[in-house]
């Protein structure tokens, strides 16, 4: 099926599945194995021209949207989520300087994020403040030309390893969640360190650090938006990546689904391959069915941010809820076809099981999606009532 892909789309996938077959599948076994960084590959998206899908041209991008981006997601998370993770992180980090940056800060960071150069990383999250985004503890106090941060983000992709990040901290403790507002941190930037990398579950080819600010000086000009616009930046630059972990999601589902149904027709018991049987038929037909149904809401979703639409929080909440359960479940069942070599690191459907996980986590639990979700609902009931 070509979805309504246009020719552009169609050779971004084409070009996509290419690098993920020949270059990620043969290398995802080691970077889940050694918790490296794969650098290697990140030169691969460069010398592709896709590290700028979702950047203005103006800025040396491709100027595509989500769309594109979730395309190319999609496509490498078949093989590798984890490397995967790099390009979508850097969208995610990069998404707040696309949606408020002035030009001048557009000039000066979008054209290296667009050309590979540079990666970039998103800092939200911290010890204390995960779902409860506003509960943040890391400051921001205007120093002449300058403003110092101090405080620490945890669980940042990319972190370490991106040159760019977009950091929201506390401006005004006194004004809740309007007393945030959202930096551009670089990572020379002096008292800007990294702490311990941590060792997870899956997506291990992905780099997850600590930032830490200990009166890190960066320019009064690296404010995103106004002071005070740091918690709508946040939930504004979610809005447009969470697609993005739904394609992930989808891609990892659509990659299990591959190996499922390659190794029914091949492994053969009672004298027939076991696709023979209709028990697991049925399986194989759920799991493809769930799969094209988080495909056509991923899709969906992607587009309709594209569109230019204002509300897009509901259908980018459900297109992460949607497609990560489906994730979670697709992989599980992909490692009850494989049976005792499923549970095996021979065969690529254990890391796609662990890899899954992750995706009803982050960017906001799937708890959060639904009451993103829920919200939403209630607030178009009631602007209907007026
Ligand atoms: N777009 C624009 N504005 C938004 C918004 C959105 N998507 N979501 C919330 N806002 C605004 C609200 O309208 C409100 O504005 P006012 O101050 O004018 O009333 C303000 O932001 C505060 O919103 P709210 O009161 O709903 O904030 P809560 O603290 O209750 O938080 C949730 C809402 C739970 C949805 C939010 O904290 C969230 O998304 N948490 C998960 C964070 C997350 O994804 N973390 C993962 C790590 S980041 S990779």
């Amino acid at each position: 099926m070509e979805y309504g892909f246009s020719e552009t789309q169609v050779m971004i996938r084409d070009l996509c599945r290419k690098i993920a077959e020949e270059k990620i599948k043969p290398i995802r076994a080691h970077y889940d194995e050694s918790n490296e960084f794969p650098r290697e590959i990140i030169k691969v998206f460069a010398d592709a021209d896709l590290s700028g899908l979702y950047i203005e041209e103006a800025y040396g991008g491709m100027g595509g949207g989500v769309m594109d981006l979730s395309i190319a997601v999609e496509e490498f998370s078949k093989a590798c989520s984890g490397i995967a993770l790099s390009l979508a992180a850097t969208a995610l980090g990069t998404f707040p300087i696309i949606l408020f940056g002035t030009p001048e800060q557009k000039q000066q960071y979008l054209p290296r994020i667009a050309k590979g150069q540079a990666m970039a990383a998103f800092g939200l999250t911290e010890a204390g403040a995960g779902s409860d985004a506003s509960g943040i503890q890391t400051t921001a106090v205007l120093d002449g030309d300058h403003y110092v941060l101090n405080g620490t983000k945890q669980w940042i992709t990319n972190g370490g390893e991106a040159d760019i990040y977009t950091v929201i901290a506390i401006t005004n403790r006194s004004k809740g969640p309007r007393g945030a507002s959202a930096f551009i941190v670089e990572k020379d930037a002096p008292g800007f360190t990294f702490g311990k990398k941590e060792n997870k579950m899956g997506i291990r080819a992905s780099a997850t650090r600590e930032l830490v600010f200990q009166d890190c000086r960066i320019p009064k000009a690296n404010l995103l938006s106004k002071e005070g616009m740091g918690f709508i930046v946040a939930m504004k630059t979610l809005d447009q990546s969470r697609p993005g972990v739904a394609a992930q999601a989808l891609g990892i589902a659509a990659g299990a689904l591959e190996e499922a149904v390659r190794y029914s027709r091949e492994r053969r018991q009672f004298g027939k391959p076991i696709a023979a049987f209709q028990g697991l038929q049925f399986m194989l037909a759920d799991m493809a069915t769930q799969v094209e149904a988080a495909r056509t809401l991923v899709y969906a979703a992607a587009r309709y941010i594209d569109s230019g639409a204002k509300e897009v929080s509901k259908i980018s909440a459900m297109a992460k809820l949607f497609a990560s359960d489906t994730a979670m479940r697709v992989t599980t069942d992909a490692v009850q076809v494989l049976g005792g070599y499923g549970y095996m690191k021979e065969y690529p459907v254990e890391k796609m099981m662990r890899d899954a996980k992750i995706t009803q986590i982050y960017e906001g639990t799937n708890q959060i999606q639904r009451e993103v979700i829920a919200l939403a609902l209630i607030k178009e009931a009631a602007s209907q009532k007026k």
